[in-house]
């Protein structure tokens, strides 16, 4: 078995490449989120108030959200004699963990606005204010991609809120280590593939048209992928290992009736469905390179961002898992990043000047410099990209 010597040893891999530290970050904490420092009547005068201060280009109602915008247009940065408008970033599940964090880095670099798209407002709104988050530098935006009309009604907002959209990260996931059956998504998809692939699969693909328009120079779609999911990894090679089969489960739609909660037509695994889903993303991320990039210039990228053993990613995992698995990836694999580390690192795919390379797989080595990283066979097969594409795009009602 072929076994990635960044996996093994990451502390004997020095390729420096592209390895550039993106802007430079103050250390703040990233944990403690305290419900006493966030009042309610806080949040709900920041809530109003921000509303007063939405100007949207367009005149639609905005339905449901609240939002907290600078205008967008503000020059941010001076390239050559041209002055470069603020980007904008759209980052999934940015309530907690990798998104938070990279949410945090990419507003400190002033050089963004980040659009958290999140199923729970409340919970979004005391993060970005637990690490500091300057109320001009975001806007939340509500997202469940566990439900498929709430991904084309979050669309819908946002095109309505008449922003370009210049990167779109999908990075939120859910886990479910020790479920013993399967929970189902508002379609009836299998939870952790529904969300983490079919409603950031739609999302992508709805969002590739808003992205075309835009004039920003380096637009790129980011999808978050895993160790895990690689078989050419040790990590990958811990049981249960991803294995899309051929299919038949996601063929069937995953509903556990008819046909199996698993891609694989299997017995349902939440730990399984997990590293299944993120192949699924890093196919999908390639199979977008593929018939995209030539035609509109945007990046495609997937990343492993190190194993981030604190995060939220984790809840559902036994006590003990939890409290070993921190220090099992400092002490014995090596492979732990911190939570401001990983942000950084996914920061640096979304606005990175050196990072422009399109359909590839980023990792880090151990002094956190990047290289583009090979994916396993599986998660790099042509074929089956392409058919988690078509069969994906029907579920979702694409074609
Ligand atoms: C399943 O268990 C769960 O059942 C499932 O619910 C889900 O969670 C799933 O992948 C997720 O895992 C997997 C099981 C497999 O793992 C465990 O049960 C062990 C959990 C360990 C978690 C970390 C805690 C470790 C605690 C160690 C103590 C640390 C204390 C810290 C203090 C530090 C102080 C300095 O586990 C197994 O099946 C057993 C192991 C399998 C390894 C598989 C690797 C195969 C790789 C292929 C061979 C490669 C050979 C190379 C050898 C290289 C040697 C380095
Ligand atoms: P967290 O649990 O901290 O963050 C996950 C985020 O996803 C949360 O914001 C969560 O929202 C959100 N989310 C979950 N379900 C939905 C949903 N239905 N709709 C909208 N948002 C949802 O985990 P991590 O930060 O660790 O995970 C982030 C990404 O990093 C994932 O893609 C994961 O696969 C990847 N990753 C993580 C690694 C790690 O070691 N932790 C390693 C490699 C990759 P809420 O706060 O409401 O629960
Ligand atoms: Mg793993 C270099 C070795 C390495 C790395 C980088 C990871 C990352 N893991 C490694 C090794 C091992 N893990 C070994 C040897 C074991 C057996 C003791 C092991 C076990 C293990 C478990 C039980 N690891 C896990 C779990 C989980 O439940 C996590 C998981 O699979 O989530 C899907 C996990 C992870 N290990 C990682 C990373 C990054 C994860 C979690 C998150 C993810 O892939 O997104």
């Amino acid at each position: 078995m072929a076994l990635q010597a960044a996996a093994l040893l990451p502390s004997a891999f020095s390729i420096h490449k592209e390895g550039k530290s993106s802007a430079s970050l103050k250390e703040s904490s990233l944990f403690g989120v305290s419900l006493s420092d966030h009042s309610k009547a806080d949040f709900i005068s920041s809530a109003l108030k921000t509303k007063r201060e939405f100007t949207s280009r367009k005149l639609s109602a905005i339905r449901g959200q609240a939002m907290a915008t600078a205008p967008t247009f503000t020059p941010a940065t001076v390239q050559g004699k041209k002055t470069l408008r603020k980007g904008n970033v759209i980052v999934t599940g940015a309530s907690s963990g990798l998104g938070l964090a990279t949410a945090k880095a990419l507003a400190e670099t002033g050089k963004w606005h980040i659009i958290m798209a999140c199923r729970d407002f409340l919970k979004t709104e005391k993060a970005a204010k637990s690490v500091g988050m300057a109320k001009e530098n975001y806007t939340i935006m509500h997202l469940d991609l566990a439900s498929l009309e709430s991904v084309r009604q979050f669309v819908d907002n946002f095109k309505r809120s008449g922003r370009p959209l210049d990167v779109l990260v999908c990075n939120a996931a859910v886990y479910q280590p020790t479920a013993r059956e399967p929970s189902f998504t508002a379609e009836g998809f299998e939870l952790s593939v529904g969300t983490n692939h079919l409603g950031h699969f739609l999302l992508s693909r709805l969002m590739l048209d808003e992205m075309k328009q835009s004039d920003y120079p380096s637009k790129r779609l980011i999808i978050v992928g895993s160790i895990t999911g690689n078989t050419n990894t040790l990590a990958g090679n811990v049981p249960p290992k991803a294995n899309l089969g051929d299919m038949r489960g996601l063929q069937g739609g995953l509903n556990g009736l008819n046909t199996s909660s698993m891609i694989d037509g299997g017995e349902f695994d939440g730990a399984k469905a997990y590293k299944d889903s993120k192949v699924c993303n890093m196919l999908t991320m390639q199979e977008f390179h593929r018939r995209y990039h030539e035609d509109t210039g945007i990046t495609f990228a997937s990343l492993y961002p190190g194993c981030i053993a604190t995060t939220g990613l984790f809840r559902e995992h036994i006590p003990l898992f939890r409290l070993l698995f921190p220090p099992f990836q400092k002490f014995i694999t090596k492979g732990f990043v911190s939570e401001e580390e990983a942000g950084k690192r996914l920061a640096q795919v979304v606005s990175d000047p050196s990072l422009t390379k399109s359909g590839v797989y980023w990792s880090w080595n151990k002094d956190s410099a990047s290289f583009v990283n090979q994916l396993s066979q599986e998660a790099s097969d042509v074929d089956k990209a392409r058919k988690v594409w078509e069969v994906s795009g029907k579920l979702v009602g694409l074609s």
